[in-house]
């Protein structure tokens, strides 16, 4: 053992829900468990999200745990969508109610991990100088968790609060009265902005890309409703584990109906709000023309809100089919810009051209700001992964075999770094679903296999690279059947100069996923290598 290093048999980095769920799974059985986490508490992009407006677009009822059915009872959600605050405070509840904390390293931030080829192990090192050991590396480093400022010219000569939206002082901070900017329009930016306009004397906001936004009608969640669904959760929760998140899938063709009855279904799905909108039609995320009729729809309706033509217009997403970009779902986010104290600026049109101490230069003219919010996105799904030094066997580094794109089997492992598991990484299907269906489902994999790989007396696993090669192909084949590559999204990378453009996550339904990795577990783990205690690891 290195001087001094703390040896477990997991270590798991993050303390969000997927580190969290980790715990108590492999806790549980017996494993001596640590969690390191960068954040002062649990709780991930839900600790670092706290900017005005954040709020889960996933209805509340569905984005919570379901391993534990009194747990699941005895939390009362208060509106449709939850808050940051109080998905935060669930996520604590849980901390406590499971005795998580006593397990987790939290002001820690895992630098680098490389695996002992001879003693079959990963040791890692923390920023604090902190060693650690352990037999198996879980990354619960979340999709979304690597924020991205912009590289604009001068930005670090800017004056005023620069404040990204994931990460967020934990104080809060005062706007009022303030002439704010705010660059980004993406989910974060488009919950962000309303809030904004209400605190600020003056908001401008910076738009590269206009996005599709539908809106979220958040309620109070009436007690009988709450409960109505909770008497069904054992069914609800099977169903989600099949299809994600419980929307109103249609099995009629947008072009299967008259543009009457068509205009009629968006009208009604619009007018509940939500995701489900982009289910109206079963050929939306496949066929350009049926898309073309919804991303019309919305557009009009961004007119019908926003009456001056030339704003409405930059408002307009025209430059990728509905849904090949994130949806955005929101609350009073185009109104806003019939604000007077509004004023969109539209980058496409009128570039940035630097920041100064004061404000922003935007084609030739200066625009004075006080403050600066960046809801300007993340490093997606490798980013945070590879922000630690990861080395696996003969000292190769996962930066230099991803340098191409991720490689993955399954998207939990990939071949060269044994022992290393990823939850809900590139080569799943992640962020296409809900996060927490897709996290449960990882962590028990996960479990399984580390069961197995206790039960079998074997020392390591990890992909065969013929087997990882063809899920990367198959990947690749899911997304290409549908629209989702047309877009300069960050599902591909596109928001990061220099990353290679691959779409990262699986574009199956969770239910076919889950059976694929099932039937790998079934047949002893098809597709991975397994060393058997005895035996040492060949190279
Ligand atoms: O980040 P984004 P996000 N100059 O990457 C712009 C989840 N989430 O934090 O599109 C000017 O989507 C960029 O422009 P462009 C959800 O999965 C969920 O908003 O690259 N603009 C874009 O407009 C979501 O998809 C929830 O041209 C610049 C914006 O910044 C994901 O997190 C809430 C720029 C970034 O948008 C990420 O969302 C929040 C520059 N230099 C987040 N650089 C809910 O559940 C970037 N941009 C509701």
């Amino acid at each position: 053992m290195t001087q001094g290093a703390h040896r477990d048999d997991v270590v798991v980095i993050g303390a969000g829900f997927a580190g969290l769920y980790a715990l108590h799974t492999l806790r549980g059985l017996g494993y001596r468990v640590t969690v390191v986490d960068a954040a002062a508490d649990v709780g991930g992009v839900w600790y670092w999200n706290r900017y005005p407006g954040a709020r889960c677009d996933v209805e509340s009822l569905q984005y919570s745990y379901s391993f534990d059915e009194q747990l699941e009872q005895e939390w009362q959600w208060t509106e449709r969508y939850a808050g940051q605050p109080e998905i935060l405070r669930y996520i604590q509840h849980v901390a406590e109610r499971f005795d998580l904390r006593r397990s987790i390293r939290f002001n820690t931030r895992v630098v680098s991990a490389e695996f002992d080829e001879v003693r079959h192990l990963w040791r890692l090192r923390t920023q604090e100088g902190l060693d650690l050991e352990a037999s198996y590396c879980v990354m619960a480093t979340g999709a979304l968790s690597l924020p991205r400022l912009p590289d604009i010219p001068g930005i670090e000569s800017f004056q005023g609060p620069v404040h990204h939206t994931g990460a967020w002082p934990a104080q809060g901070v005062d706007l009022s009265g303030l002439r704010v900017g705010v660059i980004g329009t993406g989910s974060s930016g488009i919950q962000v902005i309303p809030q904004l306009a209400q605190h600020a004397a003056h908001l401008t906001v910076f738009q590269r890309t206009a996005n599709f936004s539908i809106p979220a009608w958040n309620r109070p969640l009436a007690p009988q409703d709450q409960a109505a669904f909770k008497s069904a959760y054992r069914e609800h929760r099977a169903r989600a584990r099949e299809i994600g998140t419980l929307y109103e899938f249609s099995d009629k063709g947008a072009f299967d109906v008259t543009p009457m009855e068509r205009e009629r279904e968006f009208e009604r799905r619009w007018d509940k709000g939500g995701v489900n909108f982009v289910h109206a039609f079963n050929d939306l995320s496949t066929n350009k023309a049926a898309n073309d009729t919804i991303a019309d729809f919305v557009r009009a309706r961004i007119r019908r809100i926003v009456k001056d033509p030339a704003v409405a217009q930059s408002l307009c997403p025209y430059d990728h089919p509905l849904g090949t970009k994130r949806i955005c779902v929101d609350t009073g986010y185009y109104e806003t810009f019939i604000r007077p104290n509004v004023r969109l600026v539209d980058v496409k049109k009128t570039p940035i051209d630097r920041f100064d101490s004061s404000g922003v230069w935007v084609a030739g003219q200066h625009v004075k700001i006080d403050a600066l919010v960046c809801a300007t996105g993340y490093d997606a799904l490798t980013g945070a992964v590879l922000a630690i030094d990861i080395r696996g066997r003969a000292g190769s580094r996962l930066r230099d075999k991803w340098a191409q794109g991720p490689r993955t089997l399954l998207g939990i492992m990939t071949a060269g770094f044994p022992n290393l598991f990823i939850i809900t990484g590139a080569g799943s299907p992640s962020v296409l679903v809900n996060m927490i269906v897709g996290i449960e489902h990882h962590v028990q994999w996960i479990t399984d296999c580390i069961e197995y790989m206790k039960a079998s007396g074997q020392s390591t696993i990890e992909p065969s690279v013929q087997a990882e090669d063809r899920w990367v192909e198959h990947v690749n084949a899911a997304a290409n059947r549908t629209l989702l590559p047309l877009a300069n999204s960050w599902f591909l990378g596109a928001n990061i100069p220099g990353k290679p453009r691959v779409f990262m996550p699986y574009a199956a339904k969770i239910g076919v996923y889950r059976r694929e990795c099932q039937a790998v577990a079934d047949k002893g783990y098809e597709g991975f290598v397994l060393v058997p205690k005895t035996q040492p690891l060949q190279a």
